[in-house]
């Protein structure tokens, strides 16, 4: 299936590599005016992300100015709810607003058309991963967590904003879950078709979750998902952000690789956890000062240096950062001995 592949999958298969490498989650948007230009013309996000000539552009974006180790696609982890005739507005400073969701129709609705609805996505990873600026890095496809799409789906909104707990006994809880996990094998399956070198699983709100519950919602989808995954030759990388126990999450769901967040201790990580390691640093260092962002950088980088590691954040990078200090980040890491 893949055509490109980077140092990042290198490094995730145990491979030495030539320098660390680095990627950002949340890289394509946000922060980048060339983004905020194409958005500010296109007010239908969804309808953005389904426009593979423009998402590649974004796609590219990032890697047009740093010297980084991978595109991520310019997609959301809500159009999964979308393809199953969940629709989602996004709106100004709120975040997204699913609608009501409609269970009769999430369960009947065909493969083929959930396929057609997500379609434009495999575009987008056929086109970008034959573009030059791509050769020799990694292409990453990725899904929202069984949970964390739950979550919307249940919540319809953000869940920072206040999260209703009956979704924990929503009477078709195990179907929906199942229905998810369908969902998202097939989206998987298809970017990996069209040139996804590697894959993360995004699992936002994995620490809303009591210890409790985290084997059924968490522990047995994400395994599941990640079995199925590496079946398809390509390694999987979860973000499982603010979790309780990393490393039994590791020894449960294994991954190939694990990425941290910024609360958690990266020492005691490099001490309890054998697989490769991705992020950590806090994204709001960005928006301070270049010595405080280069000694917090080392920090990492010293920590885990006689670990695999890919740099990253320990979250998105943030909207209101200034993309030189991205830039001076990148150098800061690659410059590392
Ligand atoms: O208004 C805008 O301009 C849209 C902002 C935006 C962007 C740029 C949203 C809305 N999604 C995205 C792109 C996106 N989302 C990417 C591709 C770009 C990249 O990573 O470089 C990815 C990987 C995501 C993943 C995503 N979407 C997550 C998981 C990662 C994370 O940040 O925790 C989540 C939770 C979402 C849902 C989502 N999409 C957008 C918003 C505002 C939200 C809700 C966040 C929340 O609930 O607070």
């Amino acid at each position: 299936y893949n055509l490109i592949m980077g140092i990042i999958k290198d490094c995730i298969k145990g491979k030495k590599t030539s320098s660390i490498p680095i990627w950002f989650m949340r890289q394509a948007g946000r922060y980048l005016p060339e983004f905020r230009e194409i958005r500010s013309k296109n007010t239908n996000f969804i309808n953005l992300c389904l426009n593979p000539q423009l998402s590649k552009e974004i796609t590219i974006q990032p890697l047009k100015r740093f010297n980084i180790d991978a595109a991520i696609i310019f997609s959301d982890i809500l159009l999964i709810p979308y393809s199953l005739g969940q629709y989602i507005k996004f709106e100004k400073d709120l975040g997204p607003k699913l609608d009501d969701l409609n269970f009769e129709n999430i369960i009947k609705s065909p493969d083929e058309e959930i396929l057609k609805k997500l379609n434009p996505i495999y575009d987008l990873l056929k086109n970008t991963s034959k573009e030059k600026i791509l050769s020799g890095k990694d292409l990453i496809g990725f899904v929202g967590a069984t949970w964390t799409i739950y979550v919307y789906m249940l919540n319809k909104k953000s869940p920072k904003k206040s999260l209703n707990n009956d979704i924990y006994n929503y009477p078709n809880r195990d179907d929906l879950i199942q229905r998810i996990i369908h969902v998202q094998k097939l989206h998987i399956k298809k970017q990996v078709e069209n040139g996804a070198s590697l894959i993360q699983i995004f699992d936002s709100w994995a620490g809303l979750l009591s210890e409790k519950k985290k084997n059924q919602f968490i522990y047995e989808p994400t395994k599941e998902i990640v079995e199925f995954t590496k079946s398809l030759g390509v390694e999987v990388i979860c973000f499982p952000r603010n979790i309780q126990n990393y490393k039994e999450y590791c020894d449960v769901v294994k991954p190939n690789a694990i990425s941290i967040d910024y609360n958690i201790d990266p020492k005691i990580i490099s001490k309890h956890i054998d697989i490769p390691v991705q992020g950590g640093m806090d994204p709001k260092i960005l928006l301070g000062d270049k010595e405080t962002l280069k000694k917090e950088a080392k920090r990492y980088l010293d920590i885990f240096k006689n670990h695999a590691y890919i740099f990253n954040l320990g979250h998105g990078v943030l909207p209101e950062t200034d993309p030189s200090m991205v830039d001076y980040l990148v150098k800061t890491v690659k410059e590392y001995k």
